[in-house]
Parts: C-alpha cells; structure tokens; sequence
C-alpha cells in the first residue's frame, strides 16, 4: 500500500520543513511527498527537496489548482492532503491512514473544533466557518462540522468520481459534498495549531466567495 501526501504551498519557507519533518513514515506504507508549490518567491522548494519531497512547480494561481495538479502527479493508493503552513498534526497521518483503512472508509475529513488550540483559529474565521458549514448542510444535506478543513485522507480511485470544479479555495468545501454524495466518509477530530508565516486567505473575500460558491453549485449544478 502506498501513500502520497500531497502538500500545497505557497511561501512557506517558515513552516514547510517543520511539516515535512513531522511526517512519520511508518515503514508498513509506501511513502511519496509530493510538494505542489505556486512559484514561492522564497526557499520553500529547496526546504521541501533537501527534506525529501518531489516538488513540482504550478504556476497557475490557486489552492484547488494547486491539488488538481498534485492528485493527477500522486501515484499513491491513499492521498493524504495537508496545508504546508504546520497547523494540522502531520504526525498523526499515518493513525489516520490506518483508521481510514480499518474501517474500510473512501475519505476522511479532519475536523478542526472539537481539539482546537487555544488561538489556532480568530473569531472571525470561526464564525465565518460556521456560517460556510451550516449552509453547506442546508444545501447539501451533509452533516459535516468542518466545511473548510484541508486535511484529508482518501483513496485514490474514488477521485475520478469526484467532479470538482474549483481551483480556488472552494476546492475544499466542494471535495468534500462531492465525497459525502457518493462514498462512504467520515469526519475525524484532529488538533489544528496557530499558523506559521502569512495567511495566504483573505478572510472576506474567500469566505464571501466559499459562500457564493455553494449556491452556484447548488443550484447552477457547476
Ligand atoms: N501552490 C499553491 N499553494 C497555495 C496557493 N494558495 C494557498 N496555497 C497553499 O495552500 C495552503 C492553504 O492556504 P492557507 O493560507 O493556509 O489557507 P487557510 O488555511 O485557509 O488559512 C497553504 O499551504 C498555502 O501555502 C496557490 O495559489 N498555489
Ligand atoms: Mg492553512
């Protein structure tokens, strides 16, 4: 069984070796790193290679484009996706790979709330969260606490049935409807840390554009 992690990064020169460093790999898997890196102005590629990972370098603006890219380059059975700013624990993926496999699921979702650090999240992101998640349960019908999380652990094969549109930061929310339609998933609460170095996010623009999002592909079926 091999596993891919697949890391989207954009600047991280202050986190991306402190992620990277975190990954256990237990030697019952297969292990790949895929790095997928938007043309950083800084060392996050030399980091990222002198510790291992194969980068490749997308120039095209976006967090879903980022993922696009790296799925259709990952080779592994199981992708594990995490962002490479070291808020989520790298250091329980191979747990979660096991968990995923034991309970013969196709995807998880880490849930951020119930472990949340003291700090890891503002006030405005989590009401923000909030809002992008209740709607996405109204609308879909998919009883997630966690809309916006990045970290997930799925089997490869279910992608080609995932018809995911964005290239933006919708990516995550919309994975996620597309997964709960059709595959048997599951969220699992995780420990999510403050971040390192900048936020690529803009808080009211990403979250406005999340929320539109939702409607269009409710009801644009996008
Ligand atoms: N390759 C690439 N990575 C990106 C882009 N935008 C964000 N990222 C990376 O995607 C991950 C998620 O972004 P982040 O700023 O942490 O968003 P947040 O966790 O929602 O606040 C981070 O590792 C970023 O470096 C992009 O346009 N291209
Ligand atoms: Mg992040």
């Amino acid at each position: 069984m091999k596993i891919s992690v697949v890391i989207p990064t954009l600047n991280e020169e202050a986190s991306i070796g402190h992620v990277l460093d975190r990954i256990p790999k237990d030697p019952k898997y297969d292990w790949e790193i895929v790095v997928v890196d938007g043309n950083s102005k800084d060392r996050t590629r030399e980091i990222a290679e002198s510790k291992g990972a194969r980068v490749i370098i997308e120039k095209r603006k976006g967090y879903g484009r980022a993922y696009k890219t790296g799925f259709a380059e990952a080779t592994g059975d199981i992708i594990v996706t995490l962002d490479g700013d070291d808020t989520y624990p790298a250091e329980k993926i191979p747990e979660l790979v096991d968990y995923l496999i034991k309970n013969n699921l196709d995807f998880i979702s880490c849930e951020r709330f119930t472990l949340m650090q003291e700090g890891a999240m503002g006030i405005t992101h989590k009401v923000g969260n909030k809002i992008l998640t209740l709607t996405l349960r109204i609308l879909f019908g998919v009883k997630i606490k966690d809309s916006q999380s990045g970290m997930w652990i799925f089997r490869r094969k279910i992608l080609k049935d995932l018809n995911v549109t964005s290239d933006g930061m919708p990516f995550s929310e919309e994975i996620k409807i597309e997964a709960w339609r059709k595959f048997k998933c599951e969220e699992v609460p995780i420990e999510y840390r403050e971040r390192k170095g900048e936020v690529k996010l803009n808080t009211w623009e990403d979250g406005l554009r999340n929320l539109l999002f939702l409607f269009k592909k409710k009801f644009r079926r996008v």
